[in-house]
């Protein structure tokens, strides 16, 4: 009945499955998976797409030769296994040269290195048929204010996405731009840290119709913020180009646990909002198993993460069927129209008569709302006893 299917869109990064369960104190805890076996692991477990960082496919250092037969394997991989590449995106963290950022680096070379990377991971996006390129910039920020000026970051910042949207239109390669906002980690503050902040940027740049956003369900709880919120906005812009689910405790280090782990009010929140508005992008798992895992268990995160969206997509179904939830809105949002003439664009008449409109102020300031029946009845429904 959770079964996934390909209509619901459920991609994994090469990184998240293939996760070794490395972190600050410790050592990998699982072995490496080659791409083509992770593309089959997916597969197995039933997801539509896989999304990659260049260096999660081609390493770093690889000859042309060995790019070429590596992406040939993964073509391989991925007409033996039917999975789709939707989004593809750039590796600006990992390597000592971006230790200071890639695009806002202080270091004019590593700024231009970091176009040239990108120009490469996308046409190895774009040879794979990603249609998506993700710009989550890790680095890109300070731990001392001192050394760097956010006004200048933030020009070379447009500069490089300017460019980048220029190759993309040179190349013909017919991709949107999705940026990802973190508050912090790997850098101690990171430049743009919320959806929000994103959304304004975007209006500085020169193609802002090609750039969008990538929220994600972690980094939002990071700051503190509601999630579905950030969505939402996102999704009123026109905004809402892909999105990386997972899940975290509020103010915690960054967790990737998998999706509906930990916040399951929100994730209800999120998924119904998805499934309502009618979002068509891939619903991407940017999580990883616990540290405790092995292979199998990597597995059970996997399916474990579709599950939930699954079912949490039909209990917004039987949210909307719920009589009683939906009389309790009802009587929430009771309208009997009096008000109409009030609203919608501005004229000097209906400015005139709102002024002159005597309200009861106190009798309304007296109405009582049911939202803690309301809110009960969601935890029962979401808890299995409706
Ligand atoms: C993180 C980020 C990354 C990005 C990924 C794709 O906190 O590490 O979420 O996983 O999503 O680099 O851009
Ligand atoms: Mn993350
Ligand atoms: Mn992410």
């Amino acid at each position: 009945m959770y079964e996934p299917k390909p209509e619901h869109k459920f991609t994994f990064g090469l990184w998240t499955v293939g996760n070794i369960g490395r972190d600050p104190f410790g050592e990998p805890v699982r072995t490496t998976l080659s791409p083509v076996d992770i593309v089959h692991l997916l597969a197995e477990v039933g997801a539509y797409g896989v999304n990659f960082h260049d260096n999660d496919l081609v390493p770093i250092d690889a000859t042309p030769a060995e790019r070429d037969k590596i992406v040939a394997g993964f073509k391989k991989a991925l007409a033996e296994t039917g999975l789709v590449a939707p989004m593809a995106t750039t590796n600006l963290f990992s390597d000592p040269v971006f230790r200071d950022g890639a695009f806002t680096s202080n270091d004019p070379r590593v700024r231009a290195f970091a176009l040239q990377k990108t120009m490469r991971a996308m046409d190895l996006g774009a040879e794979l048929g990603a249609k998506i390129y993700v710009f989550w910039g890790g680095r890109e920020g300070t731990e001392t204010d001192a050394g760097k000026d956010p006004l200048e970051a933030g020009k070379w910042f447009r500069e490089a996405l300017n460019f980048l949207c220029e190759y993309n239109l040179d190349q013909g390669y017919g991709m949107k731009f999705a940026l990802e906002a973190k508050p912090n980690e790997p850098r101690g503050d990171i430049y743009l840290p919320t959806t929000g902040a994103m959304l304004g940027f975007i209006a500085t740049l020169n193609h802002p119709e090609m750039v969008g956003v990538n929220p994600e369900v972690a980094h939002e709880h990071m700051a503190g913020l509601n999630f579905m919120h950030a969505v939402a906005q996102a999704w009123d812009a026109g905004k809402l180009f892909h999105i990386d689910l997972n899940d975290q405790k509020f103010g915690r280090y960054d967790q990737d646990f998998r999706f509906g782990a930990e916040s399951i009010k929100q994730a209800f929140y999120l998924v119904k909002f998805l499934e309502e508005v009618g979002y068509e992008g891939s619903r991407h798992f940017d999580a990883h198993a616990y540290r405790t895992a092995d292979l199998a268990d990597v597995k059970e995160f996997a399916r474990g993460c579709m599950r939930t969206y699954l079912i949490l997509k039909e209990k917004a179904l039987q949210f909307r069927a719920d009589k009683e939830i939906q009389a309790l809105l009802a009587e929430i949002k009771a309208d009997d129209g009096s008000m109409h003439p009030y609203f919608g664009p501005y004229t000097k008449d209906k400015a005139d008569a709102l002024k002159a409109h005597a309200f009861d102020r106190v009798a309304m300031g007296q109405r009582g709302l049911p939202y803690e029946k309301l809110d009960q009845l969601l935890i029962e429904l979401l808890l299995g006893v409706r």
